[in-house]
Protein backbone atom coordinates (compact mmCIF):
# COMPACT_ATOMS: atom_id res chain seq x y z
CA UNK A 1 0.00 0.00 0.00
CA UNK A 2 1.33 3.38 -0.87
CA UNK A 3 1.17 6.36 1.88
CA UNK A 4 0.89 10.03 2.04
CA UNK A 5 1.71 10.66 5.64
CA UNK A 6 3.78 7.73 6.93
CA UNK A 7 6.57 6.08 5.37
CA UNK A 8 7.29 1.70 5.67
CA UNK A 9 10.46 -0.55 5.54
CA UNK A 10 11.73 -3.45 5.82
CA UNK A 11 15.10 -4.74 7.43
CA UNK A 12 15.20 -8.46 7.07
CA UNK A 13 11.85 -9.55 9.44
CA UNK A 14 11.50 -5.92 11.41
CA UNK A 15 9.01 -3.62 9.90
CA UNK A 16 9.87 0.29 10.58
CA UNK A 17 7.28 2.61 9.87
CA UNK A 18 8.18 6.35 10.05
CA UNK A 19 6.20 9.23 10.89
CA UNK A 20 6.35 12.00 7.85
CA UNK A 21 4.57 15.19 8.46
CA UNK A 22 7.90 17.07 8.80
CA UNK A 23 5.82 20.15 8.25
CA UNK A 24 4.07 19.81 11.33
CA UNK A 25 6.32 18.11 13.36
CA UNK A 26 4.48 14.67 12.79
CA UNK A 27 1.37 16.00 14.45
CA UNK A 28 -1.10 13.10 14.84
CA UNK A 29 -3.93 14.24 12.22
CA UNK A 30 -7.08 11.99 10.82
CA UNK A 31 -4.83 11.09 7.67
CA UNK A 32 -1.26 9.71 9.84
CA UNK A 33 -2.85 8.23 11.89
CA UNK A 34 -5.33 6.22 9.92
CA UNK A 35 -2.43 5.31 7.76
CA UNK A 36 -0.61 4.27 10.93
CA UNK A 37 -3.11 1.91 11.49
CA UNK A 38 -3.49 0.87 8.26
CA UNK A 39 0.49 0.03 8.38
CA UNK A 40 0.40 -2.09 11.04
CA UNK A 41 -2.99 -4.24 9.82
CA UNK A 42 -0.65 -4.80 6.87
CA UNK A 43 2.88 -5.80 9.24
CA UNK A 44 0.42 -7.54 11.41
CA UNK A 45 -0.67 -10.10 9.20
CA UNK A 46 2.70 -10.21 7.17
CA UNK A 47 4.37 -13.18 8.40
CA UNK A 48 7.39 -12.36 7.31
CA UNK A 49 7.27 -9.35 10.20
CA UNK A 50 8.03 -10.40 13.85
CA UNK A 51 8.66 -6.86 15.37
CA UNK A 52 7.62 -3.60 14.37
CA UNK A 53 9.19 -0.59 15.25
CA UNK A 54 7.89 3.04 15.06
CA UNK A 55 9.33 6.52 14.98
CA UNK A 56 9.77 10.51 13.75
CA UNK A 57 12.02 12.68 12.87
CA UNK A 58 15.02 13.67 14.55
CA UNK A 59 13.48 16.80 15.62
CA UNK A 60 10.01 15.34 16.42
CA UNK A 61 8.47 11.64 17.23
CA UNK A 62 5.29 13.59 16.94
CA UNK A 63 4.29 16.61 18.74
CA UNK A 64 0.84 15.39 19.62
CA UNK A 65 -2.68 15.78 17.89
CA UNK A 66 -2.80 18.05 15.10
CA UNK A 67 -4.10 20.99 17.22
CA UNK A 68 -5.77 22.89 13.74
CA UNK A 69 -7.40 19.71 12.96
CA UNK A 70 -9.50 19.52 16.31
CA UNK A 71 -9.66 22.83 16.81
CA UNK A 72 -13.16 23.11 15.84
CA UNK A 73 -14.56 20.05 16.53
CA UNK A 74 -17.64 19.70 18.66
CA UNK A 75 -18.00 17.62 21.68
CA UNK A 76 -21.09 14.81 19.30
CA UNK A 77 -18.39 15.57 16.81
CA UNK A 78 -15.46 13.38 18.88
CA UNK A 79 -18.13 11.82 20.10
CA UNK A 80 -19.39 10.39 17.36
CA UNK A 81 -16.75 9.57 15.00
CA UNK A 82 -14.73 8.00 18.58
CA UNK A 83 -11.88 10.25 18.13
CA UNK A 84 -8.91 8.09 18.76
CA UNK A 85 -10.22 5.11 20.01
CA UNK A 86 -10.82 3.87 16.24
CA UNK A 87 -7.15 4.73 14.93
CA UNK A 88 -4.68 5.89 17.13
CA UNK A 89 -4.90 2.62 19.84
CA UNK A 90 -4.13 0.35 16.88
CA UNK A 91 -0.85 0.40 18.17
CA UNK A 92 -1.04 -0.63 21.39
CA UNK A 93 -3.42 -3.12 20.20
CA UNK A 94 -0.92 -4.96 18.11
CA UNK A 95 0.04 -8.24 19.23
CA UNK A 96 3.95 -8.51 17.95
CA UNK A 97 6.22 -6.75 19.76
CA UNK A 98 6.58 -2.72 19.18
CA UNK A 99 9.34 -0.60 19.89
CA UNK A 100 9.15 3.35 19.96
CA UNK A 101 12.45 4.92 18.37
CA UNK A 102 12.42 8.62 19.51
CA UNK A 103 13.90 12.17 19.09
CA UNK A 104 13.33 15.20 19.65
CA UNK A 105 9.45 15.86 20.74
CA UNK A 106 7.08 12.98 22.02
CA UNK A 107 4.25 15.31 22.82
CA UNK A 108 1.27 15.13 23.91
CA UNK A 109 -0.82 12.22 21.89
CA UNK A 110 3.10 11.92 20.22
CA UNK A 111 3.86 10.56 24.20
CA UNK A 112 1.13 8.64 24.49
CA UNK A 113 1.74 7.35 20.37
CA UNK A 114 5.09 5.74 22.11
CA UNK A 115 3.57 4.41 25.59
CA UNK A 116 1.37 2.64 23.83
CA UNK A 117 4.52 0.82 22.32
CA UNK A 118 6.16 -2.31 24.66
CA UNK A 119 9.41 -0.69 24.54
CA UNK A 120 11.03 2.75 24.03
CA UNK A 121 14.08 3.76 22.77
CA UNK A 122 15.10 7.27 23.31
CA UNK A 123 17.89 9.42 21.76
CA UNK A 124 19.38 12.08 24.11
CA UNK A 125 17.82 15.26 22.85
CA UNK A 126 14.41 13.11 23.35
CA UNK A 127 11.47 15.34 25.29
CA UNK A 128 8.38 14.30 26.95
CA UNK A 129 5.56 16.05 27.85
CA UNK A 130 1.70 16.41 28.13
CA UNK A 131 0.84 19.52 28.41
CA UNK A 132 -2.76 19.37 27.34
CA UNK A 133 -4.20 21.37 29.66
CA UNK A 134 -2.41 24.44 28.16
CA UNK A 135 -4.62 24.38 25.77
CA UNK A 136 -7.68 23.34 27.11
CA UNK A 137 -8.22 19.65 27.27
CA UNK A 138 -7.01 16.60 28.89
CA UNK A 139 -4.33 13.79 27.86
CA UNK A 140 -6.70 11.42 25.92
CA UNK A 141 -4.79 8.28 24.16
CA UNK A 142 -4.33 6.74 27.43
CA UNK A 143 -1.64 9.10 29.19
CA UNK A 144 -3.47 9.62 32.37
CA UNK A 145 -3.26 6.05 32.60
CA UNK A 146 -0.33 4.52 31.19
CA UNK A 147 1.86 7.31 32.65
CA UNK A 148 0.82 6.66 36.11
CA UNK A 149 0.96 2.85 35.92
CA UNK A 150 4.35 3.52 34.29
CA UNK A 151 5.84 6.31 36.99
CA UNK A 152 3.46 6.98 39.78
CA UNK A 153 1.27 9.52 40.52
CA UNK A 154 3.73 12.17 41.71
CA UNK A 155 5.50 12.08 38.71
CA UNK A 156 2.14 11.73 36.14
CA UNK A 157 0.55 14.69 38.72
CA UNK A 158 3.47 16.62 37.96
CA UNK A 159 3.61 16.25 34.63
CA UNK A 160 0.39 16.30 33.91
CA UNK A 161 -0.92 19.60 35.86
CA UNK A 162 2.22 21.50 34.79
CA UNK A 163 2.90 20.10 31.33
CA UNK A 164 6.53 19.34 32.57
CA UNK A 165 8.87 18.19 30.30
CA UNK A 166 10.85 15.52 30.82
CA UNK A 167 14.76 15.12 29.14
CA UNK A 168 14.89 10.89 27.87
CA UNK A 169 17.55 10.42 30.99
CA UNK A 170 14.91 11.47 33.54
CA UNK A 171 12.33 9.33 30.96
CA UNK A 172 15.19 6.29 31.68
CA UNK A 173 15.00 6.67 35.56
CA UNK A 174 11.19 6.90 36.17
CA UNK A 175 10.99 3.33 33.77
CA UNK A 176 9.26 5.00 30.42
CA UNK A 177 12.29 4.48 28.47
CA UNK A 178 14.48 1.42 28.73
CA UNK A 179 17.67 2.63 26.68
CA UNK A 180 19.07 6.25 25.99
CA UNK A 181 21.34 6.27 23.28
CA UNK A 182 23.36 8.92 21.43
CA UNK A 183 21.63 11.51 19.10
CA UNK A 184 20.69 9.76 16.04
CA UNK A 185 21.44 6.26 17.42
CA UNK A 186 17.90 5.82 18.48
CA UNK A 187 16.62 4.17 15.23
CA UNK A 188 19.91 1.65 14.26
CA UNK A 189 19.46 0.71 18.17
CA UNK A 190 15.88 -0.11 17.96
CA UNK A 191 16.43 -1.91 14.92
CA UNK A 192 19.60 -3.92 16.44
CA UNK A 193 17.13 -4.73 19.59
CA UNK A 194 14.36 -5.94 17.40
CA UNK A 195 16.50 -8.19 15.99
CA UNK A 196 17.47 -9.66 18.47
CA UNK A 197 13.77 -10.32 19.19
CA UNK A 198 13.04 -11.42 15.96
CA UNK A 199 16.07 -14.14 16.40
CA UNK A 200 13.43 -15.78 18.68
CA UNK A 201 10.61 -17.91 18.19
CA UNK A 202 7.57 -15.41 17.40
CA UNK A 203 4.70 -17.26 19.08
CA UNK A 204 6.94 -17.27 22.05
CA UNK A 205 7.34 -13.57 22.18
CA UNK A 206 4.23 -12.64 21.34
CA UNK A 207 2.80 -14.99 24.39
CA UNK A 208 5.43 -13.23 26.57
CA UNK A 209 4.45 -9.50 25.67
CA UNK A 210 0.70 -10.74 26.75
CA UNK A 211 1.47 -12.28 30.05
CA UNK A 212 3.72 -8.56 30.42
CA UNK A 213 1.20 -6.76 29.31
CA UNK A 214 -1.74 -8.73 32.02
CA UNK A 215 0.47 -7.31 34.62
CA UNK A 216 -0.70 -3.97 33.98
CA UNK A 217 -4.71 -4.95 34.01
CA UNK A 218 -5.26 -7.33 36.37
CA UNK A 219 -3.86 -8.35 40.23
CA UNK A 220 -1.15 -10.32 41.33
CA UNK A 221 -2.60 -14.16 42.03
CA UNK A 222 -4.26 -13.77 38.36
CA UNK A 223 -1.65 -12.87 37.07
CA UNK A 224 0.41 -15.14 37.89
CA UNK A 225 -2.30 -17.48 36.89
CA UNK A 226 -2.33 -16.24 33.43
CA UNK A 227 1.67 -16.47 33.02
CA UNK A 228 1.26 -20.23 34.01
CA UNK A 229 -1.38 -21.25 32.14
CA UNK A 230 1.11 -19.25 28.64
CA UNK A 231 4.05 -21.33 29.85
CA UNK A 232 1.79 -24.41 29.35
CA UNK A 233 0.74 -23.20 26.48
CA UNK A 234 4.49 -22.60 24.97
CA UNK A 235 4.82 -26.23 25.47
CA UNK A 236 2.67 -26.69 22.59
CA UNK A 237 4.46 -24.62 20.20
CA UNK A 238 7.04 -26.93 18.22
CA UNK A 239 9.98 -23.95 18.94
CA UNK A 240 10.08 -24.79 22.65
CA UNK A 241 11.44 -28.53 21.74
CA UNK A 242 13.44 -26.98 19.20
CA UNK A 243 15.11 -24.13 21.63
CA UNK A 244 15.48 -26.55 24.53
CA UNK A 245 17.40 -29.50 22.14
CA UNK A 246 19.51 -26.86 20.77
CA UNK A 247 20.65 -25.53 23.98
CA UNK A 248 21.49 -29.18 24.84
CA UNK A 249 22.72 -29.84 21.27
CA UNK A 250 25.06 -26.93 21.68
CA UNK A 251 23.78 -25.23 18.43
CA UNK A 252 21.94 -22.40 17.59
CA UNK A 253 18.41 -22.93 17.18
CA UNK A 254 16.43 -22.95 14.12
CA UNK A 255 12.82 -21.57 14.94
CA UNK A 256 10.73 -21.98 12.18
CA UNK A 257 7.22 -19.81 13.89
CA UNK A 258 5.31 -22.72 14.59
N1 LIG B 1 -0.67 20.46 15.85
C1 LIG B 1 -0.64 21.16 14.70
N2 LIG B 1 0.48 21.77 14.23
C2 LIG B 1 1.60 21.64 14.97
C3 LIG B 1 1.63 20.94 16.18
C4 LIG B 1 0.43 20.33 16.62
N3 LIG B 1 0.36 19.59 17.74
N4 LIG B 1 2.88 21.00 16.69
C5 LIG B 1 3.61 21.72 15.82
N5 LIG B 1 2.84 22.11 14.78
C6 LIG B 1 3.24 22.92 13.62
C7 LIG B 1 3.37 24.37 14.00
O1 LIG B 1 2.11 25.02 14.00
C8 LIG B 1 4.30 24.86 12.91
O2 LIG B 1 3.56 25.02 11.73
P1 LIG B 1 3.71 26.42 10.89
O3 LIG B 1 5.15 26.38 10.41
O4 LIG B 1 2.72 26.25 9.79
O5 LIG B 1 3.46 27.52 11.83
C9 LIG B 1 5.22 23.67 12.69
O6 LIG B 1 4.54 22.52 13.19
C10 LIG B 1 6.55 23.78 13.43
O7 LIG B 1 6.25 24.01 14.79
P2 LIG B 1 6.92 25.21 15.65
O8 LIG B 1 7.23 26.36 14.74
O9 LIG B 1 6.03 25.48 16.81
O10 LIG B 1 8.28 24.51 16.09
P3 LIG B 1 9.15 24.83 17.40
O11 LIG B 1 10.39 24.06 17.23
O12 LIG B 1 9.23 26.29 17.62
O13 LIG B 1 8.29 24.23 18.64
C11 LIG B 1 6.95 22.55 19.77
C12 LIG B 1 8.08 22.85 18.74
C13 LIG B 1 7.45 22.95 21.17
C14 LIG B 1 6.71 21.05 19.72
C15 LIG B 1 5.69 23.35 19.41
O14 LIG B 1 5.39 23.14 18.04
C16 LIG B 1 4.47 22.94 20.20
O15 LIG B 1 4.34 23.32 21.36
N6 LIG B 1 3.54 22.17 19.58
C17 LIG B 1 2.30 21.77 20.21
C18 LIG B 1 2.55 20.66 21.19
C19 LIG B 1 1.26 20.29 21.91
O16 LIG B 1 0.67 21.06 22.63
N7 LIG B 1 0.85 19.01 21.74
C20 LIG B 1 -0.33 18.47 22.39
C21 LIG B 1 -1.49 18.46 21.44
S1 LIG B 1 -2.98 17.86 22.19
C22 LIG B 1 -2.84 16.19 22.22
O17 LIG B 1 -1.92 15.62 21.71
C23 LIG B 1 -3.92 15.44 22.96
C24 LIG B 1 -4.38 14.16 22.30
C25 LIG B 1 -5.81 13.89 22.65
C26 LIG B 1 -6.74 14.90 21.95
C27 LIG B 1 -8.18 14.72 22.27
C28 LIG B 1 -9.08 15.78 21.50
C29 LIG B 1 -10.58 15.56 21.55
Amino acid sequence: MSYQTILTARDGTVGIITLNRPEALNALNARITTELGQAVDEMEQDDGINVLVLTGSDKAFAAGADIKEIRDKSFIDVFDEQFITATWERIARCRKPTIAAVSGHAIGGGFELAMMCDIIIAAECARFALPETKIGIIPGAGGTQRLTRVAGKALAMDMILTGRRLTAEEARACGLVSRVVPDGQHLPVAIEVAQEIAHSSRPIVMIAKEAVNKAYETHLAEGIHLERRLLYSTFAVEDRREGMTAFSEKRKPEFRNR
